[in-house]
């Protein structure tokens, strides 16, 4: 049994699940981890404010003062998106977080476990954790695929970044029995663009059947998330071969400068951003949005 003293939920997300209302969870290892200040916090904000223009709550999900918050203030996302010594919290990062009372920022898998914890059925980010190129030697898995078998939170991310292997994270959440629906088009997106080489799985055009499928897997006992890759809108696509020139260097720098365990995937991100003159953090920013959207008209659609 968890015991819910771990859990601080913000009163406004606290009314809404009194009243069965959508809400829509959102990480905060992207805010502290994934963008530079204070462009990481304007985002923030701004995509709160895109879940509730569909008519659902937002909970920014992350850790501070030995609790899980479900719900930030203002002056939390600030802090966030500031401070230096915000920790990267992954599942098995949680209870050294928790228990030594640090800031603690959550990824996709942390951020769902709690998301689960208070009730919340969906949450949306930019780009999931998944299969590293390369696993087959380093065997490095995002513990957000592990997370994803088990914890049955549907999740809105723009398709799996090709900083990892596509084709590798495909196969593993096949592995996993984790659904994959492409919103929209048959081709499963890349993150900064809407192509990948790779067909999606599935493929459905409306919120409302996503939602419909959601509540079909989970009335049938069926354990897990869903993923749901929306792909970037088209006039903020970022071009595939741009993007893999500075995927390439800064997979060179991060063996270079022999980068390993959960300093990659940020040392990769920062590395992208800073090289790519901010086109790749526009598009970042602007599909973190598109996701907070669609996130919050199937969070509605499951309470009809
Ligand atoms: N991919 C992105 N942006 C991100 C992340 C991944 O495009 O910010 C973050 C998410 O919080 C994700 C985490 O859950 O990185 C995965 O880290 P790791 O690969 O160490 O599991
Ligand atoms: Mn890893």
């Amino acid at each position: 049994m968890i015991k819910t003293d771990f859990l601080h939920i913000h009163p406004e997300v606290a009314e809404a699940i009194k009243n069965n209302q959508p809400i829509v969870a959102l990480e905060s290892t992207i805010i502290s981890h994934g963008m530079p200040y204070p462009r990481n916090v304007e985002t923030a904000i701004s995509v709160e404010a895109a879940v509730r223009a569909e008519g659902a709550i937002p909970a920014t999900i992350a850790i501070k003062e030995g609790k899980c918050y479900v719900g930030l203030t203002s002056d939390d996302l600030e802090f966030f998106g500031k401070e230096k010594n915000v920790w990267k919290v992954s599942i098995r990062d949680m209870p050294y977080v928790i228990a030594n009372k640090l800031p603690g920022a959550t990824t996709v898998a942390a951020t769902m476990r709690i998301a689960a914890m208070a009730g919340i059925q969906i949450f949306a980010t930019g780009g999931i954790g998944g299969v590293h190129r390369g696993a087959e030697n380093t065997m490095d898995i995002s513990a957000d695929l592990t997370e994803m078998s088990s914890t049955n939170v549907a999740v809105v991310s723009a398709g799996v970044k090709s900083i990892l292997d596509i084709g590798l994270t495909l196969e593993y959440l096949e592995t996993l029995g984790i659904p994959v629906v492409t919103f929209g088009q048959k081709e499963f997106p890349s993150f900064y663009s809407r192509k990948s080489g790779f067909n999606s799985p599935l493929s459905i055009d409306t919120p409302s059947s996503i939602a419909e499928m959601l509540q079909v897997k989970w009335d049938l006992g069926l354990n897990g998330s869903v993923l749901i890759a929306n792909p970037v809108p088209k006039d903020q696509e970022v071009d595939a071969e741009t993007i893999e020139g500075y995927i390439q260097q800064a997979l060179s720098a991060s063996t270079e400068n022999n980068i390993i365990g959960k300093e990659i995937t940020p040392f990769l991100l920062k590395y992208i951003a800073e090289h790519s003159k901010g086109e790749s953090l526009d598009a970042n920013i602007a599909l973190i949005h598109h996701n907070a959207s669609l996130a919050g008209k199937i969070a509605v659609e499951m309470k009809k």
